[in-house]
């Protein structure tokens, strides 16, 4: 198995037309969940992807289970509880600029926020090359966050894990969800958080202060939304060599299960390469470079004290239809290309790509473009994507 995605997925209902919450006179049903919306984007993408999750006994939870293995998605070790319902949500449209919208959850006590140590198949939930989770699940319930904090424990042979921080700030009633995402984000090995929601969750502003935070991970993806992302991949954190980590700290999960991706990558694109800085992609190209990347303050030739490198990519310009689930295709786009040994700079095209097809559709869920096709546009020089 490729990935494995954990977490709550739950029915959402879509608005048949703009306006507050209170006036939509009826909506559509589709499908959302951050993780599950990952893993049916990498399917889509030609990936093997497993969902572990659990649903309630009732029509809901079997249409996400339907949907979602619709999508090629191995749902065999999603539970089904008989006593506690499948989460729904409703939303109204998101203005385009903004994203401001309205969300209300009808999720609490769901069977999903039951998903503990003791009912979740670890077993399952590890046999992924990267097993891919988010803050969401953390702020589910008391279980929820223990099932997190052992999923995410240091161990030898624990796959590769992804983490999008996604605070949602309407789960977490207590002050404290912030300090558990950044708990958790410290023991992942790729973590995915927003610019915006680092510095609202945080108080962080600018990659130096993101990545002084995050010492752990081999991979931290800083997002700009419409502005673009950067990647920061450690050097001493980054593909290779990392079989130890079952003696704490950084490193050693399952990158190896990837290949020296890290290793191969460097030198083979052209780009990576340039320079012996450890930020190769910065200036060697005057793509790349621009300084908005929030990595500015990492030194002006990129010549951080820090072991790695950035690398920026800014994101092509599309007439957004809907923000929802952008993040969760960006995820997937990112992995995909991780998980086909792609270089750092094709990682971000791929997660943009992805992305901009989600940007493009009003539900959590769209199909990513094809491989080829997202080959070949990855695969545009520097003038297309800059
Ligand atoms: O990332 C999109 C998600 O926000 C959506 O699918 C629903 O998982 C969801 C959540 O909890 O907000």
């Amino acid at each position: 198995m490729d990935v494995v995605a954990l977490g709550e997925s739950m029915v959402t209902f879509l608005p048949s037309r703009a306006g507050r919450l209170a006036d939509v006179p009826s909506f559509h049903r589709a499908i959302g969940g951050a993780e599950s919306n990952v893993a049916c984007v990498l399917a889509a993408a030609g990936h093997s992807a497993r969902w572990v999750s659990r649903v309630g006994a009732d029509g809901f939870g079997q249409h996400l289970v339907e949907q979602i293995t619709g999508y090629g998605v191995d749902t065999g070790a999603v539970r089904t509880d008989p006593d506690r319902p499948t989460g729904i949500y409703f939303r109204t449209a998101a203005d385009r600029d903004t994203d401001a919208h309205e969300v209300a959850y009808y999720r609490a006590g769901s069977a999903a926020s039951a998903m503990s140590v003791a009912d979740v198949d670890l077993a399952a939930a590890w046999s992924g090359r990267v097993l891919h989770l988010s803050g969401i699940t953390a702020a589910l319930s008391g279980t929820c966050l223990e099932l997190m904090r052992e999923l995410t424990a240091p161990r030898p042979g624990r796959p590769l894990v992804s983490f999008d921080v996604n605070h949602r700030p309407a789960l977490w009633p207590d002050a404290d969800g912030p300090q558990v995402l950044l708990e958790l984000a410290r023991r992942a090995d790729i973590v995915f958080v927003g610019a915006d929601e680092a510095r609202r969750a945080w108080g962080l502003h600018g990659g130096r202060a993101i990545l002084e935070a995050l010492p752990g991970p081999a991979v931290v993806v800083v997002k700009q939304g419409r502005g673009g992302a950067t990647a920061f991949e450690r050097h001493t954190g980054g593909f290779e060599g990392l079989d130890t980590r079952g003696s704490g700290g950084r490193g050693g999960v399952g990158f190896g299960g990837l290949g020296a991706a890290g290793v191969e990558d460097r030198g083979t694109d052209g780009f990576e390469d340039r320079g012996a800085d450890g930020f190769e992609d910065r200036g060697a190209d005057g793509v790349e470079d621009r300084g908005t990347d929030g990595f500015e303050d990492c030194g002006a030739d990129g010549a951080e004290d820090a072991d790695g490198r950035a690398v920026f990519v800014l994101a092509p310009d599309v007439d957004v239809v809907a923000h929802v689930g952008a993040g969760d295709a960006f995820a997937a786009g990112f992995l995909s290309a991780t998980l086909r040994r792609l270089p750092l700079r094709d990682r971000l095209r791929h997660g943009h790509l992805f992305a901009a097809a989600a940007l493009t559709t009003p539900g959590d869920l769209a199909a990513p473009p094809a491989r080829d096709h997202a080959d070949r546009l990855a695969a545009l020089d520097d003038a297309a994507w800059g």
